[in-house]
């Protein structure tokens, strides 16, 4: 695809952390660079950045199905408890969630999506099967991890409260943004972009397309400045319909080309009311063996 290419070269990282890599730009957080984000926090203030996992009310790809959360055990059951020596008025409550992991605040695996047959680092894209899962780039590699956060206030920076349905984001509206901010981006970074498009959805839920995001430049200025992960208040980082009508094309530059993991319908709003644009970060995946993505609650700390 010419169109994700500079100058005549598609760039990757590729290879860059050896053949067997499947962390991709992760590798970037060496322990340095988590010490030294440990010195940002100035308000010990925590910053929670999901959104909820519910049935309705929140963005959802109709294709993918709502999230079902069962209650399985509740104290009509309490005759279990006493089957098993309990005394009345002792009992407990379970549920069981069902959804798909590429719903509610989420954590795409490097797995996610493929190009030219491709995924992250030349595996083959079907390394993913139908029972197994993915054998490469699955998300229970991640596991947890903690860096400098940086959000990129788009919104804010072009004097909004949410950029318009088609906006497509420019590498000079994030230099704008940034420069606004006083924050220069460094390797390692876990960069945070608002467009404020999920609280507009939050309080007056309706279609989930179109939606503002990054354009494919925007994506291919952040894969240049090397940073670990990429999120966003919205659905796919990307801006829906696809930039210059490359499907998925945000996706490829940062999570198949530079082996960028990407975090998904982030709720940016406190951040962004405290003018909070580096934070301490730290983001847990869930160890779903074989897995394409994974439920997360970010967690800042400013
Ligand atoms: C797509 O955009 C298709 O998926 P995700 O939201 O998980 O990146």
């Amino acid at each position: 695809m010419d169109v994700l290419k500079t100058n005549g070269v598609r760039r990757t990282n590729w290879g860059r952390w050896g053949e067997s890599d499947e962390l991709g730009a992760l590798n970037l957080l060496t322990p340095e660079r988590v010490l030294a984000a440990l010195q940002i926090p100035k308000t010990g203030k925590t910053y929670s950045l999901s959104i909820p996992i519910q049935r309705s009310g929140v963005p959802n790809f109709e294709y993918r199905g709502t999230p079902m959360r069962l209650t399985t055990m509740n104290h009509t059951d309490e005759y279990m408890a006493q089957a098993n020596g309990g005394v009345p008025g002792v009992g407990a409550s379970e549920d069981q969630l069902i959804m798909p992991s590429h719903t509610s605040t989420h954590m795409d695996s490097l797995c996610h999506v493929y190009s030219d047959s491709t995924i992250y680092n030349g595996y083959p894209h079907d390394s993913v099967s139908s029972y197994g899962g993915a054998a490469k780039c699955s998300i229970d590699k991640v596991g947890g991890f903690a860096g400098r956060g940086v959000l990129i206030d788009v919104a804010a920076a072009l004097g909004t409260n949410c950029l318009a349905p088609d906006h497509v984001i420019t590498p000079d509206e994030l230099r704008t943004a940034l420069a606004a901010q006083k924050v220069e981006l460094a390797a390692g970074d876990l960069v945070l972009i608002r467009t404020g498009w999920i609280e507009a959805f939050l309080a007056n839920p309706g279609d989930t397309m179109p939606q503002p995001g990054l354009g494919l430049d925007a994506a291919t200025f952040l894969a240049g400045h090397d940073v670990s992960l990429v999120g966003a208040d919205n659905s796919a980082i990307e801006a829906i319909p696809f930039d210059q009508g490359v499907y998925l094309g945000g996706h490829i530059v940062l999570l198949v080309d530079h082996g960028i993991h990407l975090v998904e319908n982030l709720n940016l709003q406190e951040l962004s009311a405290d003018k909070c644009y580096e934070f301490f970060l730290s983001i847990g995946a869930l160890k779903i063996t074989g897995g394409t993505a994974s439920p997360v609650t970010p967690v800042a700390i400013g």
